[in-house]
């Protein structure tokens, strides 16, 4: 496939329901949506990078800059014969996965609209449906935390994490094990803690909690693997998986049990296809973590996650738990047992509102 042209759009949605990490608290979203035209069809991928450089040291103002002035010219007039070609391509920009990918993931659905397969197909997916859990951020009040808990239990899903740091985690913990029991439980710190916490870290491994995420420093491997010697609770990391490489190194030095994928954070669906394998190969179960995307982001979520190596609930949910209405219509949707189906149709398989979308769009920039 030639790629002809790409189209950027910087778009700003309202979410539902405010979303608190241990970095802050988000009212809205902002992203990049990538649409890349070649051989008569279109291909979307949305970029992840938040407003702020908190999650990831890339926000969406840099990743334009990096789309726009770097990443473009090394794509656009190309011709690419599979989509794995699209990230070694881009090589020469250092960093910047949440750029590539969305250049990359677009690429994907286009190579898989024309050959009107849908995207898990191009993938080497196998499940036609995943299982689906949610991600509570941080509340007000332990109240407010068991009313979300409830709510979530109630619409199916198969698997409550809650965002937790300093003063909002053992008691969080506590309080949804004394109220609702036994239930697929797991935590994510993003980065909140340090070695120096080893000790109420492993105050948690009491609760049973299937995972504790990303606990240390964004970038760190070592410390995590000497906090996983001290706990019993498994370790599963996110920020600190930023390459196929850095997987490499967290499984040779044991510093999880577990790898959360997130293909803006590795540089797209090839890279994520090799964590998957990797993992695959040394019995390391994986999960697809999510961003707080739109339709878009959450479609391309929710092919990725159909390999077989997806064996844990990943943080794909509802579009209405966050976007009212969504930027594809119908929304995505979870049965009542807590399963998304994955989409057949071409690609990544939704229609976008292209109306919705206009109406959202703060900058549009086309580059041939
Ligand atoms: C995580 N996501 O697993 C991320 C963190 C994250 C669903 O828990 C705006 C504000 C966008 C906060 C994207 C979930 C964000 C955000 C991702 C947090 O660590
Ligand atoms: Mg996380």
């Amino acid at each position: 496939m030639r790629i002809e042209r790409m189209t950027l759009r910087l778009v700003r949605l309202p979410l539902v329901a405010f979303f608190e990490t241990s970095f802050g608290r988000v009212y809205h979203r902002a992203f990049i949506l990538v649409t890349l035209d070649g051989d008569g069809a279109q291909g979307l991928g949305e970029c992840v990078a938040e407003v702020d450089p908190y999650y990831s040291s890339e926000t969406n103002v840099g990743a334009w800059h990096i789309i726009k002035d770097f990443l473009a010219p090394l794509v656009i007039g190309r011709t690419f014969a599979d989509p794995r070609e699209v990230f070694p391509a881009m090589a020469r920009v250092r960093g910047h996965h949440m750029a590539k990918a969305a250049v990359e993931m677009a690429a994907w659905d286009l190579a898989a609209r024309l050959r009107d397969v849908p995207l898990s197909r191009l993938l080497g997916g196998t499940l036609r449906e995943i299982p689906s859990g949610v991600s509570i951020g941080i509340q007000d009040s332990l109240e407010q935390l068991a009313a979300k808990v409830r709510t979530e239990l109630d619409a199916g899903y198969r698997r409550i994490k809650i965002k937790i740091k300093p003063g909002w985690d053992v008691s969080a913990v506590a309080m949804v094990r004394e109220r609702f029991g036994d239930i697929p439980l797991m935590v994510d710190a993003n980065a909140a803690y340090t070695l120096a916490d080893a000790e109420p870290l492993a105050a948690l491994d009491r609760f049973g909690l299937m995972m504790i995420e990303q606990p240390l420093e964004y970038d760190d491997v070592r410390d995590h693997a000497a906090l996983q010697r001290r706990i019993a609770t498994s370790i599963c990391l996110d920020e600190s998986i930023h390459s196929l490489r850095a997987a490499e190194e967290a499984l040779a030095l044991e510093a999880c049990r577990i790898i959360n994928i997130k293909p803006g954070r590795l540089g797209g669906h090839a890279q994520s296809i090799r964590v998957h394998d990797l993992c695959a190969a040394r019995g390391i179960p994986v999960w697809h973590g999510g961003m707080l995307e739109s339709g878009v982001g959450r479609a391309h979520n929710i092919h990725l996650a159909s390999l077989p190596n997806f064996t844990l609930p990943g943080d794909i949910a509802a579009s209405r738990r966050y976007f009212a209405p969504d930027l594809i219509e119908p929304g995505i949707e979870v049965s009542a047992n807590g399963m998304v189906a994955v989409p057949t149709g071409p690609g990544i398989g939704v229609a976008v509102d292209w109306d919705r979308v206009e109406a959202a769009t703060i900058e549009t920039l086309a580059i041939d």
